[in-house]
């Protein structure tokens, strides 16, 4: 008798053909599993401009679901922070020369050049740090140095710069290991695409973060496949500033050109889009100081916001009138009126703020994806 695969004529057994249908049986079984996973899966794409906050709002995720940092990553967070911290006070003072602002201390002089002089960004760690946060905590705290960030706007300065700054001798010691907050506050740019699933609710999601920046974005239309809803973060505090690729764009321009690009994409036509009017913090902050109608003269004119019935001619300084008159910016760039779009304002370093966002655009997406399941 001849065996179906015919391996008795080569003198194989019995057992061996059985070995081979059992093997095979195994992968059509696991072919199918990931396939139904696949059905089941919630994908999530976080777009927007650099430094508009989509990593952090993927640290907010781990954090809120209890995906813990191993050690190496938490070494690894510690580099950067130094190197976060030290970039960040050389900016300052190359800033505070260039726009000639006089020192507080003139004696600081001498911790600005040491700074300057400072270019060893990747030997920076927990023995090298501590040696150098002295000369970063005099230049800190020159009056001059904060009379030159108080105009940040007008230079390329990250934003976690001050609470780094503000931390610098609690991260100046040899066991330093940075906290969640340290974690969400470390800024390093995102280059190519990276993946991360994480299980909420027996669900698999997996969030795609990308480079936003404008040499990045080339790489986005390689995620477009499958998506089920796009999470777009926009940096609501940054309508002074101009964008770090060209310092010439207007960073909040550069966010709404994106957006309208993405929002009335004929491949997301079915996509719903979730809006996050990102780094409230810190608008809080800015319109105190900083007039959006000197940036965007249509601020005074917009009357009618969408989603809002009532006449509207802002007061720059009122943060409820900036708010709304950001979301209508946005929303104004969607040409299908029919499209739904929801809307946050958010402050992804705040884990608590994130976790009462997220709650609420879960039962959006698991609907939108049961309503996709039940169409297939
Ligand atoms: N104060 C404050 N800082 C924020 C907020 N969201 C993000 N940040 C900080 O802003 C910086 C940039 O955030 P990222 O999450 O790296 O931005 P990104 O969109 O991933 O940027 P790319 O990778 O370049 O596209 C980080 O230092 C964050 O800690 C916020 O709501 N408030
Ligand atoms: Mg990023």
């Amino acid at each position: 008798m001849f065996s179906e695969c015919g391996g008795c004529v080569l003198g194989c057994g019995d057992s061996e053909d059985l070995e081979l249908k059992r093997r095979s049986r195994k992968i059509d079984r696991d072919l199918k599993k990931e396939e139904r996973l696949k059905r089941k899966q919630v994908k999530l794409l976080l777009l927007g401009a650099g430094e508009s906050g989509k990593s952090t709002f993927l640290k907010q995720m781990r954090i809120i679901h209890n995906v813990n940092y191993d050690v190496t990553a938490q070494l690894e967070f510690r580099k950067i922070i130094y190197q976060n911290v030290v970039k960040g006070a050389k900016v300052l003072v190359d800033a505070q020369r260039k726009l000639n602002i006089p020192l507080g201390d003139p004696e600081n002089k001498r911790y600005g050049d040491q700074l300057l002089a400072y270019d060893n960004f990747s030997e920076l760690n927990n023995e090298t740090f501590p040696q150098l946060q002295y000369v970063v905590n005099r230049v800190w705290n020159d009056p001059g140095i904060k009379a030159t960030f108080a105009r940040r706007n007008e230079f390329q300065i990250i934003d976690s710069v001050e609470y780094f700054l503000d931390h610098s001798k609690r991260l100046a010691v040899r066991d330093y290991v940075p906290t969640l907050q340290d974690i969400l506050y470390c800024r390093k740019t995102t280059k190519g695409v990276v993946e991360f699933t994480i299980t909420i609710d027996r669900v698999p999601f997996l969030f795609v973060d990308v480079g936003g920046q404008r040499t990045q974005r080339q790489k986005w239309f390689q995620c477009f496949d499958n998506v089920t809803s796009i999470l777009f973060m926009a940096s609501a505090s940054e309508f002074d500033q101009v964008i770090l690729e060209d310092r010439t764009t207007n960073r909040l321009v550069e966010s709404r050109n994106i957006f309208d690009t993405i929002v009335n994409h004929m491949i997301f036509t079915n996509i719903s889009v979730i809006l996050f009017l990102n780094k409230m913090d810190l608008l809080k902050k800015k319109v105190e100081v900083s007039n959006i109608a000197k940036f965007f003269p249509e601020f005074k004119d917009v009357k009618q916001v969408s989603e809002y019935s009532k006449e509207f001619g802002g007061e720059p300084s009122n943060l409820e009138d900036v708010k709304k008159f950001l979301l209508y910016y946005f929303i104004s760039a969607k040409k299908n009126s029919l499209k739904p779009l929801y809307h946050h304002f958010t402050v992804a370093v705040d884990t608590g703020n994130i976790s009462l966002v997220f709650k609420d655009i879960k039962d959006i997406i698991l609907k939108k994806n049961l309503d996709a399941l039940l169409l297939q």
